[in-house]
C-alpha cells in the first residue's frame, strides 16, 4: 500500500463505468495518456534523488501494471458483451411453432384415375396412353362409324385446323379407342404369325373431347376404355372382368351389375352396363356407368386380326362419374372449377 492505491483504484473504478469502448479509451488517456495521471508521476520523478527514484519509480510502475491489467480485462469484458448481444440479436426462438408450407392433393379424378389403373393391372392388363390428336381414320373409320355418322360432325366433334395425309381435319380424340387401335395393331405385328397368339389385354384412360357443355357435360372430360381379345373370350368374361372391377373400385360386394342390350357401330351384340348399390344414399337405383359390348369384325380386321380367331369385348366408362359416385360428389362442374375448399377435402 502507497498514496498511489487510490489513483489505482479511481482507474478501475472508472473502467468499469464505461459501458462503450470510446469510454473507456476516455478513461485510459486520463491515467496513462500523455497527460494522464501515470505520466504525471513519472514526470515528478525528475525531482527525486537518485535512491528515491529507485523506490518511487517501482511504485509508478506497479501500479501502472495494475491499471494496464484492469484496461486490459475491461476491454476483454465490452468485446464479449459485444459478440454476446449480437448473437442474441440473430438468435430465433427454436420454441415457435413453424410455418406451415402449403401441401398440394391429388385432384379426385386423378385418383380415380390411379386406382382405376391399379384395380386393372392386378387383372392382367396393360396400361397404354396414346395421342389426344388424332386422325379421322384412328377416331371414326377404324371403330366402323359410317361417313355420315353423327359423331363424325362439326356439332359433336372438336377439329383442329390440320390435316392429315388423306386431307382430312384431325380431330381431339372423342374416346380412348384411337390408342385401342394403335395399340391391338402394334400387338398384330409384333406377334404375327404366333399360334395361338396371346390375348390383347389393355386399358386406356385419358382425357377425351366432345361439343357438349352443360351442368352434367364436359366439353373435356375423362375415359377409360378397356379391350381383351383372345380365342377365347367371351362376354362371361366381360361380365366377371366388370363386376370384379366395380367391387374393387367401390370397394364393397353389395352391389349388382345390370347389361341392357343398346347399340355402338364398333360392337355387336352391344350393352349399356348399369350398376345399383345396396348400399348409401344411391342404393337401390340403377345408375348407368359404361357402354360395352363384343368388338364389331370389322373393327378386329381394322386392328389387324381375324375375327375368325380373335374375338372379345370392349367397354368405355366415364372416369368423372364413377369419380363422382365414389366419391359422393352431385355436381360435374366442381371438378374443373379448381375451388381449393373442395380439392382440399381430398388431401
Ligand atoms: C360409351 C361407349 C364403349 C367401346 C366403348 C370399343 C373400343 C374398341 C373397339 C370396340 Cl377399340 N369398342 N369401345 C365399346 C362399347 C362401348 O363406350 O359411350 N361409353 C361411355
Amino acid at each position: 500500500m502507497n498514496d498511489l492505491e487510490p489513483m489505482v483504484q479511481d482507474a478501475e473504478a472508472e473502467f468499469a463505468a464505461a459501458v462503450a469502448p470510446a469510454e473507456l479509451e476516455d478513461a485510459k488517456a486520463r491515467f496513462l495518456g500523455k497527460a494522464g495521471r501515470i505520466t504525471g508521476e513519472l514526470k515528478a520523478l525528475a525531482a527525486l534523488s537518485t535512491d528515491a527514484k529507485k523506490s518511487r519509480g517501482a511504485q509508478i510502475n506497479a501500479a501502472k501494471q495494475r491499471i494496464e491489467a484492469a484496461l486490459a480485462s475491461r476491454r476483454a469484458a465490452l468485446a464479449n458483451a459485444r459478440l454476446e448481444s449480437e448473437l442474441a440479436a440473430q438468435a430465433f426462438d427454436v420454441s415457435l411453432p413453424g410455418r406451415r408450407r402449403f401441401e398440394g392433393s391429388i385432384h379426385p379424378v386423378s385418383r380415380a384415375l390411379e386406382r382405376i389403373e391399379t384395380i386393372f393391372a392386378s387383372m392382367g392388363f396393360e396400361v397404354a396412353d396414346g395421342p389426344e390428336i388424332e386422325t379421322d381414320w384412328y377416331s371414326f373409320t377404324a371403330l366402323n362409324n359410317p361417313e355420315n355418322h353423327p359423331a363424325r360432325s362439326m356439332q359433336d366433334t372438336f377439329y383442329v385446323d390440320v390435316r392429315d395425309a388423306e386431307g382430312r381435319w384431325l380431330n381431339l380424340r372423342p374416346h380412348t379407342s384411337p390408342m385401342q387401335i394403335r395399340y391391338a395393331q402394334a400387338h398384330a405385328r409384333k406377334h404375327v404369325g404366333a399360334s395361338p397368339m396371346p390375348d390383347v389385354r389393355v386399358i386406356v384412360p385419358g382425357r377425351t373431347y366432345r361439343v357438349d357443355s352443360d351442368a352434367t357435360h364436359s366439353p373435356m372430360f375423362h375415359q377409360v376404355e378397356g379391350l381383351w381379345l383372345g380365342e377365347n373370350v367371351s362376354f362371361r368374361d366381360l361380365k366377371a372382368m366388370y363386376l370384379d372391377f366395380m367391387q374393387a373400385f367401390f370397394e364393397t360386394t353389395e352391389l349388382q351389375l345390370r347389361f341392357r342390350p343398346s347399340y355402338f357401330p364398333f360392337t355387336e351384340p352391344s350393352a349399356e352396363i348399369d350398376v345399383r348399390f345396396e348400399h348409401g344414399p344411391l342404393a337401390g337405383r340403377w345408375l348407368e356407368v359404361s357402354g360395352s359390348g363384343q368388338v364389331h369384325p370389322q373393327v378386329v380386321r381394322n386392328m389387324g386380326l381375324d375375327p375368325e380367331r380373335q374375338i372379345g369385348f370392349a367397354f368405355g366408362s366415364g372416369i368423372d362419374r364413377l369419380a363422382m359416385l365414389r366419391y359422393g360428389i352431385d355436381d360435374l362442374r366442381l371438378f374443373f372449377d379448381n375451388d381449393l375448399r373442395f380439392l382440399a377435402q381430398f388431401a
